[in-house]
């Protein structure tokens, strides 16, 4: 990538629940999705999806305790949220059409008013309500305590609207690199970041016990008519002995690694979930290449 004007930079995605930020995400990535789980740099935020032409690369990110009151988490959580929305070089706070204000937007607005980065008020679902509504609504939020540096209606379910949304946020990015390659990481995005969520509840919990010979092997991801997901997933290991610290004491550990990572998963997709894992033994399985990929690894 020689292009000296190439563009890049985070973009964080925020709005109350089901207004439609992944069906907009799913939208602008599409085919190009290269969905990642938690990157070094990026440890407070989440990778939600990556869109990379041959001009720009706009990295989509979740930021965690922006949507909605978490008062457990306390100051820190708070001050963290706050300085990762001023990290990001735009915010798209997407609202629905065909909702009015609520005490989920206050909450947002709340914790906008103190960024100093562009945020685009996105009105979605515009092929819900007739255009002559749309005044009204976008009043709502232009109450005078977010500067908004632009409105843009669209509907991510139809597309409507979603380029011009791009355009405006690839004329305001700066030149920067490529930071992640433009292909698919595999065919299965979706897997291949679930997988990647229940390996770092693997590592965290059990700390250093556990080398990083772990692998985790998704089986099947299946949404029911309930839009629940049901997910059966092997987390494999090369000796017996890693088996027994990852299921733990009368299997609380693995119950743990389950809790957290589904609580992830759920966060990713936006819908609940029921994770199933097992423990499996593979030994030497690090050295049977042609198995790598299946387990979802880049090499
Ligand atoms: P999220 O919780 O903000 O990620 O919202 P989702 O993307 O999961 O969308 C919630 C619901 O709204 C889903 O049923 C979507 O199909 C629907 N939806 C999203 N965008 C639009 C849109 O532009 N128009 C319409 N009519 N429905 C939409
Ligand atoms: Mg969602
Ligand atoms: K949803």
């Amino acid at each position: 990538m020689d292009n000296p004007n190439f563009k890049s930079g985070f973009v964080a995605l925020i709005g109350r629940p089901n207004v439609g930020k992944s069906t907009l995400l799913n939208y602008v990535v599409g085919q190009k999705v290269a969905i990642m789980s938690n990157v070094a740099q990026t440890t407070r935020n989440k990778i939600q999806g990556i869109y990379t032409t041959d001009e720009a690369q706009i990295v989509f990110i979740d930021t965690p305790g922006v949507h909605k009151p978490q008062t457990k988490l306390g100051d820190f959580m708070e001050r963290s949220t706050l300085s990762a929305l001023d990290e990001v070089d735009a915010v798209l706070y997407v609202v629905a059409a065909d909702e009015k204000r609520g005490p989920g937007d206050n909450f947002i607005m709340e914790r906008l008013k103190q960024v100093q980065k562009p945020i685009y008020l996105v009105v979605n679902k515009i092929d819900k309500v007739h255009p002559n509504k749309l005044p009204a609504i976008v009043k709502q939020f232009e109450d005078g305590t977010v500067k908004l540096a632009d409105v843009v209606p669209v509907s991510a379910l139809n597309g409507n609207n979603v380029n011009a949304l791009i355009n405006k946020l690839v004329d305001q990015l700066p030149n920067g690199p490529q930071y992640y390659p433009s292909d698919q990481i595999s065919d299965h995005p979706e897997r291949f970041v679930i997988a990647e969520m229940i390996r770092e509840k693997v590592f965290m919990l059990t700390r250093q016990e556990v080398p990083h010979s772990v692998a985790v092997d998704v089986m099947s991801v299946k949404r029911q008519d309930d839009e629940t997901v049901h997910i059966n997933a092997n987390i494999i290991v090369e000796r017996p002995g890693q088996k027994g610290i990852i299921i733990g004491k009368k299997g609380q550990m693995l119950k743990q690694i389950g809790t957290m990572a589904r609580k992830d998963i759920e966060h990713l997709l936006g819908d609940r979930v029921y994770l199933q894992l097992w423990v499996k033994v593979v030994p030497g399985w690090r050295d049977k290449s042609a198995m790598l990929k299946d387990y979802g690894y880049r090499s």
